[in-house]
């Protein structure tokens, strides 16, 4: 994998650039869609590609590792045989859901236990096996195994749990460095950044994964509950430490205005459920504002959902026959809004990208967050 840096905003520590991988490019400031199971949930790939304009999705571990399984995914020739994607897909390590997910689970040094959320079964991750299984599963990156804390989370156990996720990283890095990629072409492990809400813890891990030298760095633990002003003083802290020629991918963030100003703090990559789960529950992110489709308001209203979206369902369906659907719970008002909401996320990033170059983004960003804020 190989990252340039094709522009920087001068108002800003706002970056514009490159990362190349087997499975093609992608260019940064990027949205990732969720692909939890192996499938951006109602949009299928067609769509992903001509309709979003995805350029990497994610998969999860955990998930793939339950169902369909590895031996599965093995006899498939990896998650982009299996699901047909053939452009990038980033892992996450599990590191997370097992934490969110499953009912019981007992973390220790070794590793973690935990019970599927599916059937009860007992399972167990460790550093080393999550790395064999992303190996397995054959994403162009795959994450560190970590432990997520909660928010609040007490100083001591702050610590204490960043200095485990530091151990385990040494432990994913020896075993991810002597084991190959199983399908010809190559993948690369990124550490992730943890210490809570805590301004020295967060400086100390950031200064540790630096010092591990990956091709990039993921900043985690934010985005679970601590209010928005703390989330960009610990991205702007661990930006500040993290080396600049590498991408920076936030975990899980966020809003449209997070992802904004988290690009303004030097993040290159994002990922969220948020515009795939808030589709399905008739909530629509657009370039003016926020729509609830379940909303009265847009019962009579035939303009198109977006005119600004350069994406086939954004501009042909109307505002009142999306609230239809989504009233009578009819599956394709979860197909539209998905559509549109990944395709409005994969606008806002494209146009961050272009500000970025032409020097203009500080501006445009400050305008930009009011109006995605906006109640309609
Ligand atoms: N660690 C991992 N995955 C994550 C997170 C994390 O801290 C977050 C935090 N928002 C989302 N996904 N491994």
């Amino acid at each position: 994998m190989k990252f340039t840096i094709e522009a920087t905003d001068p108002k800003s520590k706002a970056r514009a650039g490159l990362v190349k991988t087997d499975h093609g490019d992608i260019e940064t400031p990027i949205f990732m869609p969720v692909g939890t199971a192996g499938s951006v949930k109602a949009v299928h790939q067609r769509e992903l590609t001509y309709d979003v304009k995805a350029q990497i999705i994610l998969g999860n571990t955990y998930h793939l590792y339950l169902r369909p399984g590895l031996d599965v995914l093995e006899k498939a020739g990896g998650l982009h045989k299996f699901n047909g994607w053939s452009r990038p897909i980033l892992t996450d390590s599990g590191g997370y859901q097992v934490f969110s997910l499953s009912g019981t689970r007992k973390i220790a040094e070794e590793g973690v236990m935990f019970k599927s959320h599916i059937d009860g079964s007992k399972h167990h991750f460790s550093p080393e096996n999550v790395m064999d299984i992303q190996r397995t599963i054959g994403a162009d990156i795959i994450m560190a195994f970590d432990e997520c804390t909660p928010y609040p989370c007490e100083y001591n156990y702050a610590e204490k749990s960043m200095h485990m996720t530091h151990r385990w990283l040494k432990r994913c890095i020896e075993r991810f460095d002597t084991t190959e990629g199983k399908y010809g072409y190559s993948q690369t492990l990124f550490p992730i950044v943890q210490g809570s809400v805590y301004k020295d813890l967060r400086k100390q891990s950031a200064e540790f994964i630096a010092s591990c030298g990956r091709d990039g760095n993921a900043i985690g633990g934010l985005s679970v509950g601590e209010p928005a002003e703390m989330m960009y003083e610990m991205t702007e802290l661990v930006t500040d430490i993290l080396p600049t020629d590498k991408p920076r991918y936030l975990m899980g963030v966020g809003t449209p205005a997070n992802i904004l100003e988290g690009i303004a703090l030097g993040v290159d990559m994002f990922d969220c459920v948020m515009p795939t789960r808030n589709a399905r529950n008739g909530m629509l992110f657009t370039s003016e504002g926020i729509m609830n489709m379940r909303n009265e308001k847009w019962k009579d209203d035939f303009s198109p959902i977006d005119p600004n979206i350069n994406s086939y369902v954004s501009t042909f369906y109307s505002k009142a026959y999306l609230r239809h659907l989504t009233v009578s719970k009819e599956i394709l008002a979860a197909q539209i809004a998905s559509i549109h909401n990944l395709s409005f996320y994969l606008w806002l990033v494209g146009q961050a990208r272009e500000k970025i170059q032409t020097g203009e983004f500080a501006t445009w960003k400050d305008m930009m967050v009011k109006k995605v804020s906006t109640r309609l």
